[in-house]
């Protein structure tokens, strides 16, 4: 019989943390995918940062260098400066990348630093219980907005992908989404993309993945994944926001 579908090698057989529902897994099982497809595993480092992407390290069969505090990018500057020929990741959250580390990933990525990003923008910090975070949406309720965000109060939620595809060191920017199929698909290319600019030594590289926090939605899993389609995706649309094609940064 013809196995269709396995586990990759990259990804390990263990019970997962993540809530039922959550996303977060499907972005595991994509980076495990393509490292396995790139042939990178044995010179791929993830680094993640606080939040629920903290425990990548239980979760691919790689190295992992532990960076909470939105100090991800910053790490991976220094790891990819000493070891050029590896593969470096960052594995941040919105709370972890888009607030706590904001300085340091627009830097990292002005700098050009030929790493990689996976951003999980959840629009809410899901560890620790469902804090407003950069990308809550307007109106949308948290434990620190009751009564839902007010941009008169706290600001507008902020479109990271299409903010670094501004910098001049960035070589590839784009928002994918986990919450169905097709979408993963398209999820899939991106990093695929993304680690292949890495591999060409083109500079920085992002991928923005929009992913469901259903218990801090305080929803069921279905209803989050109509939440992201009717809800996040509007304000966060999907795309390429900057592909470099040539070494035209030089
Ligand atoms: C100095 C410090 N600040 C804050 C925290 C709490 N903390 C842990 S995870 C996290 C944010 C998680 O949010 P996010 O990055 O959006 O990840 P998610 O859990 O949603 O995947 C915070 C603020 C901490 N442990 N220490
Ligand atoms: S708290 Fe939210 S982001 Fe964290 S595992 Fe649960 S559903 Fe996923």
């Amino acid at each position: 019989m013809q196995a269709v579908f396995t586990r990759p090698k990259t990804l390990k057989d263990t019970p997962t943390h993540f809530c039922p529902g959550c996303t977060h897994g499907i972005a595991h099982r994509i980076v495990a995918e393509v490292i396995d497809e790139l042939s990178i595993r044995e010179k791929t480092i993830g680094i993640p940062g606080v939040g629920c992407c903290v425990f990548l390290y239980k979760y691919l069969d790689i190295d992992v260098l532990e960076a909470p505090h939105g100090r991800a990018p910053a790490c991976a500057t220094g790891m990819k400066r000493v070891l050029p020929d590896r593969i470096i990741f960052a594995y941040q959250g919105d709370g972890d990348m888009a607030s706590i580390g904001t300085a340091e990933v627009i830097h990292a990525a002005n700098r050009g630093e030929n790493i990689t990003v996976i951003y999980i923008n959840n629009s809410v910090y899901g560890m620790t219980g469902g804090q407003m975070a950069p990308t809550t949406l307007l109106g949308q309720q948290t434990t620190t907005t009751p009564y839902g965000r007010n941009f008169r109060t706290e600001g507008y939620p902020i479109r990271m992908a299409e903010m670094l595809a501004t910098l001049e060191g960035v070589a590839y920017s784009a928002r994918v989404a986990l919450h169905k199929p097709k979408y993963v698909m398209q999820a899939k290319k991106a990093v695929e993309k993304a680690f292949t600019m890495q591999i060409n030594e083109m500079g920085f590289s992002v991928v923005e993945m929009l992913s469901t926090c259903n218990t801090n939605w305080r929803v069921s899993p279905t209803e989050a994944i109509d939440k992201l389609e009717n809800e996040m995706i509007p304000y966060f649309p999907l795309g390429v926001f900057k592909e470099r094609t040539g070494k035209d940064f030089l």
